[in-house]
């Protein structure tokens, strides 16, 4: 006997669920199309997300929907990638003042506050960022978290001199003590990859020591007013109070958090 023939349904379409690729170009280029106007003086990110936007500021200046345009990069490969689109580049040696300032972020807590640095640019990011009229988080979902901390560790720019040494008074800050594993960058500083014998160098030929912590951070404030006073550490990874606002792409379209 033939068996009986399953009954056919007609195929539903199933829209695709976009990649997470998809989803940091989609608020790269959100962050320019809604924020950047022409004539601006305009901060450019680092990380795969910030090279979205810096993209599409390169289409919309060659296309001339954007005119007079001058941009600040945060990390020589972001120079590079501006250079190549054609954007103009100056300094903040140049200008000390930014209208706009948009760049991804590894960690954004419920107020806004960040982790970022694990590009190994977080100084002339913050240099770059903390100078910003409005200063741009662009981010996929994935980044969100209840608080800072156990997501991802926090990136604290160090010199090389004596940096063991630093590394230690680093893990014995108060707010730090007991609570984070410090681990010397290894590799390449740009992209956290352990995957050399020497230590990694960020753009202004400093060391990076990555904070692991396995529980929330209790007081992000304090810890980054402890780093920021400690002798031998340049900067950190922790951008508290700096955000204008974050565009956030998620599978269900994109939000804007202020
Ligand atoms: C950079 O953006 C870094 O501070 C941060 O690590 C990175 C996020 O990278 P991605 O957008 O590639 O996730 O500003």
């Amino acid at each position: 006997a033939f068996a009986p023939k399953a009954a056919s349904r007609p195929s539903v379409a199933v829209a695709a669920m976009p990649s997470q690729d998809e989803l940091k170009k989609q608020v790269g280029y959100q962050a320019i199309d809604d924020y950047v106007t022409s004539g601006m003086k305009v901060g450019l990110g680092t990380g795969s997300t910030a090279a979205f936007a810096v993209e599409r500021l390169g289409m919309l200046l060659k296309d001339g929907t954007l005119k007079d345009i001058i941009a600040v990069p945060t990390s020589v490969r972001t120079k590079e990638q501006a250079e190549e689109l054609g954007i103009p580049l100056t300094t903040l040696d140049e200008f000390s003042r930014l209208d706009v300032a948009i760049d991804g972020a590894d960690e954004v807590d419920p107020d806004l506050n960040l982790v970022k640095g694990g590009g190994g640019a977080l100084l002339r990011e913050k240099m770059v960022e903390i100078v910003a009229d409005k200063f741009i988080v662009i981010v996929d979902e994935s980044k969100l978290c209840d608080a800072l901390g156990p997501g991802f560790p926090v990136p604290v720019e160090i010199t090389p001199f004596c940096h063991e040494h630093t590394i230690r008074v680093v893990g014995d800050l108060p707010a730090l003590k007991g609570k984070c594993k410090p681990v010397l960058r290894m590799g390449s500083s740009s992209n956290n990859q352990n995957d050399g014998d020497n230590i990694a160098v960020t753009d202004n030929g400093n060391y990076i020591v990555d904070l692991v912590f396995d529980k929330p951070i209790e007081d992000a404030p304090a810890a980054a007013a402890q780093l920021k006073n400690t002798c031998g550490v340049v900067d950190h990874g922790f951008f508290i109070g700096m955000t204008t606002a974050v565009i956030i792409a998620g599978q269900e379209g994109i939000s804007v958090k202020t």
